[in-house]
């Protein structure tokens, strides 16, 4: 299998070739993508050393699939032409998300919409990807009507540059900034930018993006994205009300028995998910399960997932696994 990764050099991009290695991806022949600043460095790939090209060389190279993490602008000029020849392009960015006429995939989810005629797909947003891996099985059982979530975004979500803002800080270093204040001991509620309506365009992609993978628009979603200095993954405290009440025995047995999620909730022995913890790891990881006495049918829980792994590069390639194991190229 021919794979090209556009943005091989960034964070998502080093985080999904350590991840086809890591998963034995049938990779026959690797070709990275950059800017024209990387192009001719080399990338060592399962053994091989391999020249990072230009976009128009990899479009000439004709891969069959191609994994993208390198901003909207590049995925909306070209995903298009490796479709045209034939290439299927699974992009990371929010520029395919809401196009009707692309599939929004977290595998264990929904992989069964994917076919042949998908040339462009589009994995979720990183903390989309961890909430509805949590709730589309409680969603299948009990019917979402509501749910309010608050996020405690990891800086890795921003790149490289909030990075090194939080090192600089730590540093007593003056340097670029990735934010408006610094990162340090503070807690920035603006994750992306912010839309007429008063929400960031990361709160929006939680409403949007959960109703399009549930294929249900009449859940009611609102949210609040917040930035925090951590490293190894992002938090979510998900309140959600269903149609029907539920048993928390059997919340705790639908999540345990959901591949890709993981239960860690046992308050005796101060057992919940932590970002420390995710780091590295893929599965989505739920605690903190409890029901939300103020209101009827209602639950809440405690959401944790390395944001670069199952939250981008790991669910890329579980797409592009189901792609090859059913012969959807
Ligand atoms: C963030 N989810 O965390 C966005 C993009 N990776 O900033």
């Amino acid at each position: 299998m021919k794979i090209a990764v556009v943005g091989a050099t960034g964070m998502v991009g080093e985080v999904m070739l350590n991840v086809l290695k890591e998963r034995n991806f049938p990779v026959t022949e690797l070709i990275p993508v950059a800017s024209e600043k990387s192009v001719g460095k080399t990338i060592a790939f399962s053994g091989k050393d391999y020249t990072v090209v230009s976009l128009a060389t990899a479009v000439s190279l004709r891969p069959d699939i191609a994994l993208f993490s390198a901003g909207g602008n590049t995925s909306l000029e070209w995903a298009p032409k490796f479709a045209e020849i034939g290439t299927t392009v699974i992009d990371n960015s929010s520029a395919w998300r809401m196009d009707q006429t692309k599939k929004l995939i977290v595998p264990e989810i929904n992989a069964s919409q994917l076919s042949k005629n998908d040339k462009i797909i589009a994995n979720p947003n990183c903390s989309t990807i961890q909430m509805v891996m949590a709730l589309a099985p409680l969603h299948k059982h009990y019917k979402i009507k509501r749910i309010v979530v608050s996020t405690y975004q990891s800086i890795s979500g921003t790149g490289v540059k909030a990075v090194k803002q939080l090192e600089n800080e730590l540093a007593g270093i003056k340097g670029e900034m990735a934010y408006p204040y610094p990162i340090h001991q503070n807690a920035l509620p603006h994750c992306d930018v912010f839309e007429e309506n008063g929400y960031t365009k990361e709160e929006m992609k939680l409403v949007r993006e959960t109703q399009k993978i549930l294929d249900d628009k009449t859940i009611a979603v609102t949210a609040t994205a917040v930035r925090i200095p951590t490293a190894g993954g992002h938090s979510e405290s998900v309140n959600v009300a269903f149609e029907k009440d539920f048993d928390l025995t059997e919340i705790r047995n639908i999540l345990s028995n959901t591949p890709g999620v993981t239960v860690q909730d046992n308050l005796n022995e101060n057992s919940y998910p932590m970002p420390i913890y995710a780091n590295g790891k893929d599965d989505v990881f739920v605690g903190r399960i409890r029901r939300d006495e103020s209101q009827p049918n209602t639950l809440n829980m405690w959401i944790v997932a390395d944001n670069l792994r199952k939250g981008a590069a790991t669910n890329t390639v579980q797409i592009a696994e189901y792609l090859v194991e059913n012969s959807l190229l």
